[in-house]
Parts: C-alpha cells; sequence; structure tokens
C-alpha cells in the first residue's frame, strides 16, 4: 500500500499532488469563471473579492456552481479515473460536481464542523475529493480538518440553515456538540492537488481572519455501486432527498 491510501485509512484524508491534466483544466476554468463574471462586472478580476462579491449578489454564483463543461472535465480526467481505480472503487458514479467561490464578507456559506456521510448519504467510499482552484491556505481561506475522526462513529446534527430545511430535509447538517479543535489541520495546497476526504472526517470551511481572494474550489463526490449493503438500502444519497436523519437504516451500514 503506498502512503497515500495508508493516510486516508488512518487519518480520514490524503493530498494527491496536482497533475499536468487537472492544473490545465483547472488553468480553463479559472478562464471561464472570469469569463462569466464579466456579464456581472465588466472588469471582473479574479482575486478581487468585492467583484465577486457584488457579481454573486446579482446571481452569479447560482449561474457557476455547476454549468461550466470544465467541472466535467475534471470529473471525467484520467487522473481521477486512475485514483478512482486506485482507491477500489469498483463502480463509480457522480453524486456530484460543484464550484464553490467562498468570501468572508458571505460567512452565511461557511459550512460548520460536518461530517459528509450524515447530509450527503451514500457508500462507505463515496469520498468528497476536494480541488483548489487557487493556493489554499491560513490566509487564503481554505478546509479544516480533524485527523483520524473518521474513525469515532457519528456526531449529533441540527440544520445549518433551519429557516430553509429542517433536519429531516437539510443536506447542510453540522455538528451540534462542541469540537475539540486541538488537533485540527487546515490544507495547505496549489491549484490542482486533489483532497480526498473520508465520509465521516470530521471538517469546516475555513475563513480567515482578514479579507482574501475568493477562495475557489471544485468539490467532487463519487458513489460506489458495487456495494451490497449500499444496494441493499436502495442506494439512498442527498440527490434524493435522503440524509442519515430520515434514512437511519444506514447507521448500522457506517458503524460497521
Ligand atoms: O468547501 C468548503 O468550504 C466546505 C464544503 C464542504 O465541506 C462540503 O460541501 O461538504
Ligand atoms: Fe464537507
Amino acid at each position: 500500500m503506498n502512503n497515500y491510501k495508508e493516510k486516508l485509512i488512518k487519518e480520514g484524508y490524503a493530498i494527491i499532488p496536482a497533475s499536468n491534466e487537472i492544473i490545465n483544466i483547472v488553468d480553463r476554468l479559472n478562464d471561464e469563471l472570469d469569463n462569466i463574471g464579466k456579464f456581472y462586472i465588466p472588469n471582473f478580476h479574479r482575486n478581487n473579492p468585492e467583484h465577486t462579491l457584488r457579481a454573486n449578489l446579482r446571481g452569479y454564483f447560482k449561474v457557476i456552481r455547476t454549468s461550466p463543461f470544465q467541472l466535467y472535465e475534471i470529473a471525467s480526467s484520467k487522473t481521477i479515473r486512475l485514483l478512482l481505480n486506485d482507491l477500489g472503487i469498483k463502480f463509480p458514479v457522480v453524486h456530484g460536481c460543484n464550484v464553490r467561490v467562498d468570501v468572508k464578507e458571505e460567512s452565511k456559506h461557511q459550512f460548520g464542523w460536518h461530517q459528509d456521510a450524515i447530509s450527503l448519504l451514500g457508500s462507505k467510499s463515496m469520498y468528497t475529493y476536494w480541488i483548489p482552484l487557487g493556493e489554499v491556505s491560513k490566509t487564503m481561506g481554505s478546509l479544516q480538518i480533524i485527523p483520524g475522526s473518521h474513525s469515532r462513529g457519528i456526531y449529533p446534527v441540527k440544520a445549518r440553515d433551519p429557516d430553509l430545511a429542517d433536519e429531516s430535509k437539510s443536506s447542510n447538517l453540522i455538528i451540534s456538540s462542541e469540537i475539540n479543535q486541538e488537533d485540527s489541520k487546515i490544507i495547505e495546497a496549489k491549484p490542482g492537488t486533489i483532497i480526498v476526504l473520508h465520509p465521516l472526517l470530521i471538517h469546516r470551511s475555513y475563513y480567515p481572519d482578514q479579507s482574501h481572494p475568493p477562495r475557489r474550489t471544485v468539490l467532487l463526490r463519487v458513489d460506489e455501486l458495487d456495494d451490497v449493503e449500499h444496494r441493499n438500502r436502495g442506494y439512498k444519497t442527498s440527490v434524493n432527498g435522503y440524509n442519515l436523519i430520515n434514512s437511519p437504516e444506514y447507521e448500522s451500514y457506517y458503524k460497521n
């Protein structure tokens, strides 16, 4: 077993360095996001948070979230295919593939401490592939994780936006108990790096204290159909409105 798989099993995450293929797609995706931005702000600049903020107020984010073709190029890239194969995913299907653009001024979009599987369900190997489109760090914004937390069970949750959806409907469930941050880690990575997150790893959006260039990322999630326990439970995922609150039969599956 090579290093990254060992890390994924032991610590619940792994960092795969950027391939030339992904870097090339990321460059074109960034250009596309700029070009769409220019429909909203004529001199749109990707590093100016004020531009993204103003564009978002006029609907920019809704347009870019799942639309750019380059998103699907990432999902179907050789790099991702090889990685899925190496991770032992036998029958991969896309659960979701979307862009985020985060600016600290829109802190309501900050996703607090959570475990993805509770909101999204899916197979035990439905990892999240988190791909920054720019540098991520403590000063640029990133993801904060608790290494090893994926093997500490399922945490109690509440809805992040109770006015939008209650617990049984929400796909944004956050942990309601206190989280010890002592052993947390802020991911540092270059554009095109693939950060693989175990579905039970505790993590959250990390926004720096000071203003920062918009943090652009791609979130790809790939489910596994060749899994008898997932199949027996009806292949439930958030795509069809399921989460762990309305589908508690998934609890015994995740606990095994
Ligand atoms: O990208 C982020 O800030 C957090 C997103 C996330 O954790 C998720 O959508 O599951
Ligand atoms: Fe997440």
